[in-house]
């Protein structure tokens, strides 16, 4: 394994700045196509103003087994025709590995499934560390109308992404808003 030098981040667990940061990703309305379900509401919604959807913020370890990946996520509050704002989600290309989610602030959903079909989520709010298990495709969504939902993650340095198998088949359950309960999960057909 790749010998590198102890060293710690510091996070904020109300605004999730993550200090330093060695690489930043900002994922706008135009990166998550083939993503939200209602295509022509993203068209739509990126004329009028391609808008900040999530940003991760990292450092940089070694991509190898031994070495542990981890990142802040911020997820902004919105919907693309009732979908929450959410990550484009993934597999991991190793599928041996699992991954922890603590969530820091915020109201969310860890939305889970598996190749074979079954799906599961938790609710995500301040406190609540979740397992990822092994082979278990993620995605994370924002269902509060102004917070921003903010988490770190741990994942193992040789996971890799597969994003591929999402955007072709999607995940099966879909998160809208509704009204009088916090959500509503729509069957993907
Ligand atoms: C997370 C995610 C992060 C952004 O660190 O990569 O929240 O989501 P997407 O990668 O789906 O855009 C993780 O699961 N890493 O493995
Ligand atoms: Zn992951």
């Amino acid at each position: 394994v790749e010998a590198i030098k102890p060293f710690f981040t510091v996070v904020d667990f109300e605004s999730g700045s993550f200090e330093p940061a060695d690489r930043s990703e900002r994922r706008y309305l135009s990166d998550l196509k083939g993503f939200f379900y209602f295509s022509e509401e993203l068209e739509k919604a990126m004329e009028r103003d391609n808008s900040l959807v999530y940003e991760v913020h990292r450092r940089e370890v070694p991509l190898q087994a031994g070495h542990l990946q981890h990142c802040v996520t911020l997820i902004h509050p919105g919907d693309v025709g009732g979908e929450f704002y959410m990550t484009k989600g993934h597999y991991h290309r190793v599928t041996r590995t699992a991954e922890l989610y603590l969530c820091l602030c915020g109201e969310g959903i860890l939305n889970m499934e598996e190749p074979g079909g079954a799906a599961t989520h938790i609710r995500m709010r301040r406190g609540v560390w979740s397992y990822i298990a092994p082979g278990w495709a993620h995605r994370t969504i924002n269902i509060s109308r102004d917070e921003k939902l903010i988490f770190i993650s741990v994942w193992p340095g040789d996971s890799g992404y597969d994003y591929r198998t999402i955007a072709q088949k999607g995940f099966s359950n879909v998160f809208v808003r509704a009204e009088n309960k916090e959500f509503s999960i729509l069957r993907r057909s």
